[in-house]
């Protein structure tokens, strides 16, 4: 028996139909990592291809702003026309922002496929295959894997507006696939049953890519390389553009049709994560220097205000791997921190956080990598509410 689709696929997919009939205003606001991109990628393109348009992307600067719908964004989303507002890798854990979209006059829709922490937000409709009530397969699909099927749900039947759909052209869906397989692979999930295939027919897929910006990655690091698992190095250079004023250069490279600008826009973002690797090495060392001095604490706790809060999740992912403990690496800001987490299998950092999320702004994620924003004056006790959740685990 097949089994159960993503609960509210369906309604997301219709709700999204009637947007385009309707010529409602889209937008789109995705995460600024290769997840959020390549699924906001697809659903543009998926929503073009059913005859209608996206009137505006938006990704998030997480770096000065903060994870999901931010203060910023809501600023900025006062003032823009109302209409369709999709979340994608984001957004389940913004109930009080979704309020205040809802108050705007907005209509929202959650895709995201992080952990519920206390309910789902007030929005039209929640894609997450987290949530209760939800029998799908799909508990492990990374957002772009979920951004996939909505895709498929969206062209199942011919649009009104434009006579297309009724199936995804073979192009159309192998030029998803390649996305899918490089997002899947970037965000960890396990490489199980679809994961597995959209790996296997998306990396296949690739070396034939249609798409310029890929294109330009085979060409820069060799085909060959890129092939033979060296697209590694592609996802973290993908993985390496930082959102400006909402907008993202890896998401201008995947949606770029001039073959020199994506030559361009590819080489600098190979020359950013070149540099960004050479900071991360720089801050393990800092992090193993300092924790040499604490063999003895159960996890590892460390930040200061010189780290970027985006090299804190690769740092955090060298150092538990090392250490084989929960691994906590943050920014010290001058009122707040923030930081990025990675923990063993068997130790759920989100738990732990939510033990102690009378500390805490704000946290979420996945049981092994997940983030957190504390208030400094709190550091200390978050840092003992931690040890306490984790030593009461043993
Ligand atoms: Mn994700």
């Amino acid at each position: 028996m097949n089994k159960p689709k993503i609960k509210n696929l369906t309604e997301a997919a219709d709700r999204i139909r009637l947007a385009v009939k309707n010529n409602e205003k889209i937008i789109i606001y995705g995460d600024s990592d290769c997840d959020g991109i390549t699924s906001t990628v697809i659903l543009e393109e998926a929503i073009k291809t059913l005859g209608g348009k996206v009137d505006m992307v938006l990704f998030p600067n997480r770096e000065d702003d903060g994870y999901g719908v931010n203060a910023r964004a809501l600023e900025f989303l006062k003032n823009v026309p109302k209409g369709l507002f999709i979340t994608l890798d984001l957004g389940i854990s913004n109930q009080a922002a979704v309020k205040v979209l809802n108050g705007y006059g907005f209509s929202v829709i959650i895709v995201d496929h992080h952990q519920i922490l206390d309910g789902i937000p007030a929005a039209e409709v929640v894609i997450d295959p987290q949530q209760e009530g939800d029998e799908s397969d799909s508990k492990h699909l990374a957002n772009v894997g979920i951004t996939f099927k909505l895709a498929e749900e969206l062209l199942l039947r011919p649009s009104e507006a434009s006579g297309e759909g009724g199936g995804m052209s073979h192009n159309l869906r192998n030029s998803f696939l390649e996305l899918t397989a490089l997002a899947t692979i970037s965000d960890m999930v396990p490489q199980i049953e679809d994961n597995k295939m959209f790996i296997e027919e998306g990396l296949r897929s690739l070396k034939n890519t249609f798409r310029p910006g890929l294109r330009a990655f085979l060409d820069i690091l060799g085909e060959g390389e890129v092939l033979s698992g060296g697209f590694y190095k592609l996802i973290s250079a993908l993985n390496a553009a930082e959102s400006i004023d909402f907008k993202n250069e890896s998401y201008d490279l995947l949606t770029c049709s001039s073959r020199g600008k994506s030559m361009e826009l590819a080489q600098d973002l190979i020359s950013k994560t070149n540099y960004k690797q050479l900071k991360i090495q720089e801050i393990t060392k800092e992090v193993e220097r300092r924790i040499a001095q604490k063999k003895d604490e159960i996890i590892i706790f460390e930040g200061d205000p010189a780290w970027k809060l985006l090299l804190a999740g690769p740092v955090a992912s060298i150092v538990y791997m090392q250490y084989n403990k929960p691994t906590f690496i943050f920014k010290k800001g001058d009122a707040e921190s923030s930081g990025s987490v990675r923990s063993p299998k068997g130790m759920d950092s989100v738990k732990a956080m939510k033990s102690c999320k009378d500390f805490l702004i704000t946290y979420g994620g996945h049981p092994q990598a997940s983030g957190f924003r504390v208030k400094n004056e709190n550091l200390e006790r978050f840092k003992e509410g931690l040890i306490k959740h984790f030593k009461n685990l043993k």
